[in-house]
C-alpha cells in the first residue's frame, strides 16, 4: 500500500534522494502516476504553502522543494499521458507578466503534449505583447495563460485585451488556470474556459479544437 504521506513528508522536507525512491517504489506496486502526482506531490506542495505563508519555510526552501517535485514529476512523465486526440493542435502556454510560478503550468503543458498536442511552453513572466508575438509566430489555436497569485490575476484580463486589441481573438482560444483563478473569473474577463487541473485543461483544450 502507498503511503502518500510519507512522499508528502519527503517533500516538505526536501529529501529528493527518499522522495525518488518512494516513488519508483509505489510505481513498481503499480500505484497509478497521477495518484502519485496528486496525492503525493501536489498534496506536498500545498503543505509547502501552508508553511511559507505562516512563515515555516522560506523562498529557498520552497524553490528546493519545488526542484524536488521536478525531478519526481520526470519520472512520471511518461506515465502521465491520456488519449492522442489532441489532433496536433498548436498551443501556446505562458504564466502571466509579473508571476514566477511554473510548476502547474509545466504540468498542463506536459499533459497536452502527451495527448498530441503541439505545445509551445514560453516559460514564465511574459507580457502580453509576448504572447501576441508568440500567437502569431506559433500560428496558435489556443492560448492558456496561467497565473498562481491573486495580484497577478488582473495580468490575464491585460492579455486577454491586448489579444482582442491585436485583432487575434477569433483566431484562438482562450484558456485560464492557476490556484486562484476559477470559472467566475473567467467568464468576467472574456477567456473561452477555465481548468482547475493539468487533466481537465487537456481535456478542455482538445474539446475546444475537435
Ligand atoms: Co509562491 N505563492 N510566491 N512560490 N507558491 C503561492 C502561490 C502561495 C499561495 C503560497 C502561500 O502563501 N500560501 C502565495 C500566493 C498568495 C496569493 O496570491 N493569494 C505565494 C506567494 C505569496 C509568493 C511570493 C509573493 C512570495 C514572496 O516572495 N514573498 C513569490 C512571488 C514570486 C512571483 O511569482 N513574482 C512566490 C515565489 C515562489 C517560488 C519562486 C519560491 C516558488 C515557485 C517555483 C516555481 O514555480 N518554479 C513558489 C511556490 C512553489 C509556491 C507554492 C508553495 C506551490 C505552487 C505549486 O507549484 N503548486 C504555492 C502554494 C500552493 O499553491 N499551494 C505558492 C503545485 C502545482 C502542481 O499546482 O501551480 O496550482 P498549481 O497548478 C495546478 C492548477 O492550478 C492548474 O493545473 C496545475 C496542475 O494540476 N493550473 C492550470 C496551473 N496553471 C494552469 C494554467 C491553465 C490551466 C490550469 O491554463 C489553461
Amino acid at each position: 500500500m502507498t503511503d502518500f504521506n510519507e512522499m508528502t513528508n519527503a517533500l516538505v522536507s526536501c529529501d529528493e534522494a527518499k522522495l525518488i525512491d518512494l516513488v519508483n517504489a509505489a510505481l513498481a506496486q503499480d500505484t497509478p502516476a497521477g495518484d502519485i502526482l496528486n496525492n503525493g506531490l501536489i498534496a506536498g506542495m500545498d503543505v509547502v504553502g501552508e508553511k511559507m505563508e505562516n512563515g515555516d519555510m522560506f523562498i529557498p526552501e520552497v524553490l528546493m522543494a519545488a526542484k524536488t517535485m521536478g525531478s519526481c514529476v520526470e519520472i512520471l512523465k511518461p506515465m502521465l499521458g491520456d488519449d492522442e486526440s489532441g489532433t496536433g493542435a498548436s498551443v501556446l502556454i505562458g504564466t502571466v507578466k509579473g508571476d514566477l510560478h511554473d510548476i502547474g503550468k509545466n504540468l498542463v503543458a506536459m499533459m497536452m503534449e502527451s495527448s498530441g498536442m503541439e505545445v509551445h511552453n514560453v516559460g514564465v513572466d511574459i507580457a502580453p505583447e509576448d504572447f501576441i508575438t508568440q500567437i502569431k509566430e506559433k500560428n496558435a489555436r489556443i492560448v492558456c495563460l496561467s497565473a498562481l497569485l491573486t495580484t497577478t490575476m488582473p495580468m490575464m484580463k491585460q492579455t486577454v485585451d491586448a489579444i482582442v486589441e491585436a485583432g487575434l481573438r477569433d483566431r484562438v482560444k482562450i484558456m485560464v488556470g492557476g490556484t486562484p483563478v476559477t470559472q467566475a473569473f473567467a467568464d468576467e474577463i472574456g477567456a473561452d474556459g477555465f481548468a482547475a487541473d493539468a487533466g481537465s485543461a487537456s481535456k478542455l483544450a482538445k474539446a475546444l479544437v475537435n
